[in-house]
């Protein structure tokens, strides 16, 4: 199953970089701004209350779980990883989204086909350097358009919006991409995350407004 979604994630992918070239957003409906969302041009900032300071020299992201080759990266190993860049909208469950944030990261596809998980693996969990943490199935996050992203704008990613590395999933809403990324975990088994558990919807679709449970 997930393999299937990792396969046509890439295919996405591909066709994607072939039509439009490396920085063109995906085709989407006309109706861009989901229901119950108010559009921002500023960038609000949302999260716990702390913006680690993680040094690069420092920094390492994690990956494990149910996989055949585990991998602790360092900065220079992530760089190293093939970059893209992608242009998506964000939603966040507060209502307010912002259209064309340009991205820049490694694919969430690069990082499963690094680690190899293992056919059981359904469940991918995130923990942040904050304490946060958030999961999503692989169903919805192996996708073309979900990154660690590194950059934003063209520009190293802010502390306040959670650089060094941050996760994107542009089709849920926003608190499934975690900020100040540290580790992610392949399970076999869902395990919910610090919203998750206190209420917030498990599959975060802002097309249907599933916004908490
Ligand atoms: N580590 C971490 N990631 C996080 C959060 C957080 O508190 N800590 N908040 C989430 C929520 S609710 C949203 S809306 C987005 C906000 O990202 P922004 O601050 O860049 O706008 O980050 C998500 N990822
Ligand atoms: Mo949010």
């Amino acid at each position: 199953m997930s393999k299937e979604r990792y396969i046509e994630a890439k295919q996405r992918w591909a066709e994607k970089q072939k039509a439009r070239g490396v920085s063109a957003r995906a085709v989407r409906s006309s109706d861009r701004l989901p229901p119950g969302q108010k559009l921002t041009d500023g960038f609000p900032v949302l999260d716990l209350g702390v913006q680690p300071e993680v040094p690069l020299d420092e920094w390492t992201l994690q990956i494990d779980g149910l996989v055949e080759n585990p991998v602790t990266l360092t900065w220079a190993q992530f760089c190293a990883l093939g970059q893209v860049e992608d242009v998506s909208d964000f939603h966040c469950v507060t209502t307010w989204s912002k259209f064309d944030c340009r991205w820049g990261g490694v694919p969430l596809t690069t990082l499963y086909e690094l680690v190899r998980p293992s056919q059981g693996a359904r469940f991918a969990y995130f923990s942040s350097y904050d304490g946060y943490s958030t999961n999503v199935s692989l169903d919805k996050c192996l996708d073309d358009d979900t990154l660690v992203a590194t950059s934003f704008d063209g520009a190293p990613i802010a502390r306040e919006h959670g650089g060094p590395a941050r996760v994107i999933i542009p089709k849920l809403y926003a608190w499934k991409g975690a900020k100040f990324v540290k580790a992610i975990t392949f399970l076999a088994e869902d395990k919910l995350g610090f919203w998750e558990v206190r209420g917030y919807s498990n599959t975060a679709d802002p097309w249907t407004e599933d916004r908490y449970a």
